[in-house]
């Protein structure tokens, strides 16, 4: 059966040329270079070495997706570079991937493609790795296609024909069973979680949950909240699997906290239905925490990506409380003002500053936690808040 096309962890770091393309009218809140940044991350968490990039502007996507000038230019990189993969940020159509691995005669991936590498590279419980395999395998199918279509280009005619395209029926068939198998089996794991759900409603347990852009710092806070040993990690995707505990409040209350898989910018649809499970648990939260990297100078835009999946997800009206992370970053700590895009592009009127490294702000967070949990009605203000923590 045809492979899914991942990067292989073979001990060579694969060598990889990333490319964007800037449609006029179409892209999203990240600008074309710092899409790329996060694509390097993206290559590097899957264990790739960045050696070259390129971006090109363009009126709208051709069937190769870049103009015939770039292809050549970027051939010559491959060359050149000793290039073992290219790597698009976009969600590359297959016909469009199946044209530009005959253009350049080398491995070509999508940026789909690389989040799905990277997730199953991450995936360690049974339901992250079923529902990582359930993206991977609805990538893979209509990609099949192509992958037989050297046999008929041996000149047609008697003989060729028949083979490549019986096999490609076979392994679409081979695929489609998988996926049915393996929504069969994922939804095993919604009943199973909602029964959990039931009873954890007769207890009537608070849930808080920790959302955000990928590497923002929630399973840091998690750990400090929690004494918990989530692993933290300068790379993307670290956290797939969602981890529980309780967590005790000022009041002398608590709760249980999980800590969740991060969202990006360009999130493909495929691993959102396929995080379906994962996802739905946020529906029962009673308090997200919306942590961002705040030292980040893109924190603004993964502030509204991670909105509007939120949005997206039906979420919007469960109370959120905004944490601006990694203050210890930040000279001056805002000085205990909220930040422009926060009041503006978000609408939040207080926020909670904290550092997972340092500790600051921890107790702050607790504090709001228990008093949203409380009563709804947070008594502290972002100033007072911003203070105390540069107090620290
Ligand atoms: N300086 C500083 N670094 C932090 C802070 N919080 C987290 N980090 C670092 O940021 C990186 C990402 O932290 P994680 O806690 O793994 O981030 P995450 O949001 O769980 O990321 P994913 O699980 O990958 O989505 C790690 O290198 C952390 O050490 C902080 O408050 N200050
Ligand atoms: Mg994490």
């Amino acid at each position: 059966m045809a492979r899914a096309r991942t990067i292989s962890t073979r001990p060579e770091p694969e060598r990889a040329c990333l490319v964007t393309v800037g449609v006029r009218g179409r892209d999203g809140p990240l600008a074309l270079g710092e899409s790329l940044d996060e694509l390097a991350h993206l290559a590097a968490s899957a264990g790739a070495v960045v050696v070259s990039r390129f971006s090109q502007m363009l009126p709208k996507p051709s069937r190769t997706y870049l103009g015939s000038g770039k292809i050549d230019e970027l051939k010559e990189a491959i060359k050149r570079d000793s290039i073992d993969v290219v790597i698009f940020d976009d969600e590359l159509h297959p016909t469009q991937q199946r044209a530009l691995e005959d253009a350049l005669h080398t491995k070509v991936i999508d940026r789909s493609g690389l989040i799905l590498d990277v997730f199953a590279a991450r995936a360690r419980t049974r339901e992250g790795k079923l529902q990582t395999d359930l993206a991977q395998s609805e990538h893979l199918l209509p990609r099949l296609a192509g992958q037989w279509s050297h046999l008929e280009r041996l000149g047609g005619g008697i003989g060729t024909r028949g083979p490549g395209e019986a096999q490609i029926e076979t392994d679409r068939r081979l695929v489609r069973t998988k996926i049915a198998r393996l929504k069969r089996e994922l939804e095993q794991v919604r009943q199973q979680r909602a029964r959990q759900r039931r009873n954890r409603a007769r207890g009537e347990t608070r849930i808080v949950d920790l959302v955000g852009y990928t590497n923002a710092g929630k399973s840091a806070l998690f750990n400090r909240l929690t004494a918990a040993t989530v692993l933290v990690k300068n790379q993307l995707f670290s956290t797939l699997d969602p981890t529980t505990r309780r967590i005790h409040l000022p009041s002398g209350d608590s709760a249980v906290i999980t800590d969740t898989v991060g969202f990006i910018h360009k999130l493909p649809t495929i691993v959102v239905a396929a995080f379906r499970a994962t996802l739905e648990e946020l529906r029962e939260a009673d308090i997200l925490l919306h942590v961002v990297d705040a030292s980040s100078p893109l924190a603004p835009q993964h502030a509204m990506v991670v909105d509007k999946i939120l949005r997206d997800l039906e979420l919007s009206d469960i109370p959120r409380i905004l944490v601006l992370n990694k203050i210890d970053l930040v000279p001056g700590g805002f000085d205990g003002q909220l930040p422009e895009w926060a009041t503006g592009s978000l609408g939040v009127q207080k926020a909670v500053f904290t550092s997972a490294v340092t500790g600051t702000g921890i107790e702050a967070l607790r504090l709001a936690i228990d008093e949203e949990l409380r009563g709804g009605v947070v008594a502290f203000d972002a100033a007072a808040n911003g203070r105390s923590q540069i107090d620290h």
